[in-house]
Formats: structure tokens, C-alpha cells, sequence
């Protein structure tokens, strides 16, 4: 394997934890630099270099790459479906920008690859509801979704145009137990493990029938991971590819949660978030993903919880 050094932007996040986490146990720890705008997660002190650093900033973007000799970036800064609606021009600002600064410079320093990821939140009211394709009708109602739509473009034209060999997944809502969600649509569906265990009761802000497309993390890592290492002339789509895990509802999600924690009960209050859940998928086809580069997902409803459970107790 040649020698990479790979700096991961969004580095405390919900993703960028474990992802860096497992990047530094395939690439070495030293390779691989966390960076983030806030603090060091307290899980990946220790574990290998941290920057603090604003991707907005270009220039000290730009330093850092030179510095420190960066051979693949991993943009995983953003502002997500649910703060996005609070703040839509942040959003679109810090989404589009930061995702513009990254490409310009993998462009320039002719970095090897450069990951991004997109979500099933480009997909709208209009798209098919059940098994949504790769390629399909997309109108997003979320300046997140906007912003996921229009990157994908930027992505798709920074390879065509300038030979970068940028990635990218459509991510479902992803369910972990190592760091916070940062402020998601798919929130509820980690919410309601924590407060299972801490008050046997969860006020949902999504109706009990709103299935959603999800993913338990170490799925998510898998896969991006494996489009990152996948031959390039098996990546046919330079947009996003969907990939797909489970498919579930918070009425099914709670009746798994009462198996290990029976005296669990659950309520129902929607919110701002529902208009936007309503708009998304209830899954996804992803066997374009499937065939060019071999995806498959491990984990179902039933092992996630059980992992949950395990690992939050
Ligand atoms: P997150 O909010 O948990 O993490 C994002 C990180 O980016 C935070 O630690 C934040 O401090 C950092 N950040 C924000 N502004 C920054 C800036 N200007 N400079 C540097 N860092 C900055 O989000 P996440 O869930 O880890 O998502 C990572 C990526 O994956 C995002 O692009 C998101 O849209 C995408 N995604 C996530 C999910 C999911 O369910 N978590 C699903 C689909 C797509
Ligand atoms: C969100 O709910 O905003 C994210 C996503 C599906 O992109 N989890």
C-alpha cells in the first residue's frame, strides 16, 4: 500500500470519531490527522494527532495539507437536516464552502482521493417512496438535501473536469453508541436507546408508522471504507452512491428496545422534524453500489440492538 497521510475534517463528530479511529488502525496513527472546529473527542485523545481548524478557513486549510504532506482528505463537516432548518444559510454557507475548499485543493496539490459524503436527504417528496433508486427523480425540500444535491454535482464535476478522485455515499441515518449525533432528522433512533436505559420511557418527536432509511455505524464505516479502497474503474458513479442497511419505524424500533428492556414504554409528539422525515425514502435501493464495488451491509434491526444494548450498559 503506498504511503498515505490522510487528514479527516470533522474529526469529533458522530462519524469522524470512528472513522478516524478506524482509519488509524489501517493506516498507522500518526497517518491520520483529526482536525475539527471544537475539541478533541475524549476518544480520540491519545490515539493520534489532533488539529484544531476551521474548514472555512482556505488558507490554513491549504497549509495544513502542505505541512503536513496530506495525501487524502475525509470531509465530514457539515450542518445536518434538523440544525440546517434553524439556520438554512449557515448551512448552505458552511455545506457548500467547505466542500469547495477541499475540492480546489485536492485539484491543486493532486491529493490521491478525497471522501465526502451525500445523504438520502437529497431525495424529496417526489422520489419513490419504497426501494428508491440510484438515479430517479430528486427534488430535496431541506437546504441540507440542497446542499447534499449540489455538492454531489460539485463532486461529480471536479472528476470529470479536473481528474479528482473524490468518493461519496449517500448515508442513511446512522445509529451509534460512541459519540452524539450532531443534530439529524434520524436522531430519534439513538435518543431512544439512551433514554431506555436512563428513564424506561421515549417522547418521540417522529410518528409511530415514519419508517426511515438507517444504518448501524460500524456498517457505515465498512462501506466507506471499502469505496475508498475499491480500484477506481469500478466507481461508476461520481455523484453518490445509496447504500442501504435497515428500514424501520419508531414503533418497530421500540418494540425490539422492550425485548431487552421490558418495562420500556414509548409517546408520540411530532415536531418540524416530521415534514422532513415525511419527505425522505423508507428505503433505498443500493444495488448499484452492490455491483460495482461489492457492498453489503452485516447488521439488522435485531443484531443492532442487541449491540447497542451490549455496549451501552
Ligand atoms: P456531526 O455534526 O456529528 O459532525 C460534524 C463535525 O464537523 C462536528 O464535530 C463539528 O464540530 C465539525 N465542524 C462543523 N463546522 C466545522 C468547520 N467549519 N470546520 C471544521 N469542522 C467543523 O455530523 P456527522 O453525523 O458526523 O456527519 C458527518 C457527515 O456525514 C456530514 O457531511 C453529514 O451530512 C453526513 N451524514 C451523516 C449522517 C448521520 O446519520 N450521521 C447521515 C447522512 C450523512
Ligand atoms: C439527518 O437526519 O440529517 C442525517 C441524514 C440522514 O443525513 N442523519
Amino acid at each position: 500500500m503506498a504511503k498515505e497521510k490522510i487528514l479527516v475534517i470533522g474529526g469529533s463528530g458522530q462519524i469522524g470519531v470512528e472513522l478516524t479511529l478506524a482509519l488509524r488502525k489501517i493506516y498507522g496513527n500518526a497517518n491520520v490527522i483529526a482536525s475539527d472546529l471544537r475539541e478533541e473527542n475524549d476518544l480520540l485523545k491519545g490515539s493520534g494527532p489532533y488539529v484544531s481548524m476551521d474548514v472555512m478557513n482556505k488558507e490554513m486549510l491549504h497549509v495544513q495539507v502542505i505541512r503536513q504532506n496530506i495525501t487524502q482528505i475525509y470531509l465530514l463537516a457539515a450542518i445536518l437536516s434538523a440544525t440546517g432548518e434553524k439556520n438554512p444559510g449557515l448551512a448552505w454557507h458552511l455545506n457548500m464552502q467547505g466542500l469547495l475548499n477541499v475540492l480546489d485543493i485536492a485539484k491543486e496539490e493532486k491529493l490521491q482521493k478525497v471522501y465526502w459524503p451525500s445523504s438520502i436527504a437529497v431525495f424529496g417528496p417526489t422520489s419513490p417512496k419504497k426501494d428508491c433508486p440510484q438515479q430517479t427523480i430528486i427534488e430535496p425540500i431541506t437546504v441540507y438535501g440542497i446542499s447534499k444535491y449540489a455538492g454531489e454535482f460539485w463532486c461529480n464535476y471536479f472528476h470529470h473536469r479536473f481528474g479528482v478522485d473524490v468518493r461519496s455515499i449517500r448515508y442513511p441515518g446512522l445509529i451509534s453508541y460512541k459519540s452524539a449525533p450532531g443534530g439529524g432528522t434520524t436522531d430519534y433512533a439513538i435518543e431512544i436507546f439512551h433514554e431506555a436505559l436512563e428513564n424506561k420511557h421515549y417522547k418521540c418527536f417522529l410518528k409511530e408508522d415514519t419508517y426511515l432509511p438507517m444504518m448501524y455505524m460500524p456498517d457505515a464505516i465498512k462501506a466507506t471504507i471499502e469505496l475508498m479502497e475499491a480500484p477506481a474503474n469500478k466507481i461508476s458513479i461520481r455523484t453518490s452512491y445509496n447504500v442501504s442497511g435497515i428500514s424501520f419505524s419508531p414503533k418497530e424500533i421500540a418494540s425490539e428496545i422492550k425485548k431487552h428492556v421490558p418495562e420500556f414504554t414509548i409517546g408520540y409528539s411530532p415536531d418540524y422534524r416530521q415534514p422532513i422525515a415525511d419527505s425522505w425514502p423508507q428505503s433505498i435501493d443500493d444495488s448499484v453500489a452492490r455491483n460495482d464495488w461489492g457492498w453489503k451491509h452485516e447488521y439488522d434491526l435485531d443484531r443492532m440492538t442487541a449491540d447497542m444494548f451490549e455496549n451501552l450498559k
